[in-house]
């Protein structure tokens, strides 16, 4: 495409990748190799007439479908829908960013949604094929709860269950273990004590439940201290993921208000791990979410942003490549080209 045809961000940018998909709006891009084709399980955003608000009341979405690809830059297949929340007896609402996972021939679909209370909730579905349908448990994960389920299998083959999200995605109000409707809609306002932590937990055998209660992924600062919750470009906000490079652990993800994605390596999937700076800068829109995957030798960063809509709850998701220093820090990403 000619230099003057390429689209421009509203402010004169261009963007660095174009969407993978532009007849539907999605969103949180969890992508996975399974059977050497890449599969991407993101949110699938709906138009909304909710306003936009602290709590994310405007990502209103109600189904997931699954896109496939055979290669980066080739075709991309969009899914028929996979799960609805219809077909969920606990869920009521607001099916947010999930994962998947897979064991033995079955995919598992890891998602979030409020309950009828209002609360959110972690569900899985599972389903012999990666595009679904997804069959859905009854009830929620036991003792899982907030947002952003992700998935990380290691090599020995322990799955372990990242999960979590602040303002909208209600983690604060889960600091004495039970939930507090009454709690804040945003961050704890401490700003001089550590920040919240996402939450992981190892699954048990079924991929179902956890097989233990979840602990905190402290996030270390270059002073070996705890990053606080007053460092809004630094803490953890929601988006999860986790992969392991060379024998390490990374942690990344959300900054949330401050529109980072950044990341934190450590030596084992607990943590903790050591902060180590941003890798993607603020793309066009509030949030961005994202999934790192290694697909024939070379790194990839799926996310998202509004090139589409410029509305923040109409997203489409991208690619780029990533690439590393020999050092294992991460060459952080621009998501314009000027
Ligand atoms: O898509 C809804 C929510 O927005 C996700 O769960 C968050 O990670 C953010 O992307």
């Amino acid at each position: 495409m000619a230099e003057t045809t390429q689209p421009k961000a509203p402010d004169g940018r261009h963007y660095l990748s174009q969407p993978l998909v532009s007849s539907l709006y999605f969103a949180d891009p969890s992508a996975h190799v399974f059977n050497g084709k890449i599969y991407i399980y993101p949110s699938h955003d709906v138009k909304t007439d909710i306003p936009d608000d602290d709590l994310g009341s405007e990502y209103a979405m109600h189904d997931y479908r699954v896109l496939e690809m055979d290669r980066i830059g080739g075709k991309v297949t969009v899914g028929p829908v996979a799960l609805d929340v219809k077909q969920v007896p606990w869920a009521a609402k607001q099916m947010w960013a999930p994962d998947a996972a897979e064991k033995n021939g079955t995919y598992y679909l890891y998602f979030p949604a409020r309950d009828p209370a209002g609360v959110f909730r972690i569900g899985v579905a599972t389903s012999t094929n990666p595009m679904g349908p997804f069959k859905a448990e009854p009830d929620p994960i036991p003792g899982a709860y907030s947002i952003d389920p992700a998935v990380f299998t290691d090599d020995d083959g322990a799955s372990y269950m990242y999960f979590g999200g602040i303002w909208g995605g209600q983690l604060q109000r889960w600091v004495s273990g039970k939930f507090d409707p009454n709690g804040s809609n945003t961050d704890l306002h401490q700003d001089d004590k550590p920040a919240l932590s996402a939450k992981v937990a190892k699954l048990g055998p079924d991929m179902k439940t956890l097989a233990e209660k979840p602990r905190d992924v402290v996030i270390l600062g270059a002073d070996g201290k705890p990053v606080t919750g007053g460092e809004h470009d630094k803490r953890f906000f929601e988006a999860s993921w986790m992969f392991k490079r060379q024998g390490k652990y990374y942690f990344t993800y959300s900054t949330g208000d401050t529109h980072f994605l950044a990341y934190a390596i450590g030596d084992n999937p607990y943590g903790p791990f050591h902060y180590q700076g941003h890798f993607l800068l603020p793309v066009q829109g509030w949030t961005t979410h994202h999934s790192i995957v290694e697909w024939n030798g070379k790194w990839w960063l799926f996310y998202a942003d509004t090139q589409l809509s410029n509305k923040n709850s109409l997203r489409d998701v991208k690619v780029t490549e990533l690439h590393f220093n020999p050092d294992g820090t991460i060459q952080p990403v621009d998501p314009f080209t000027d």
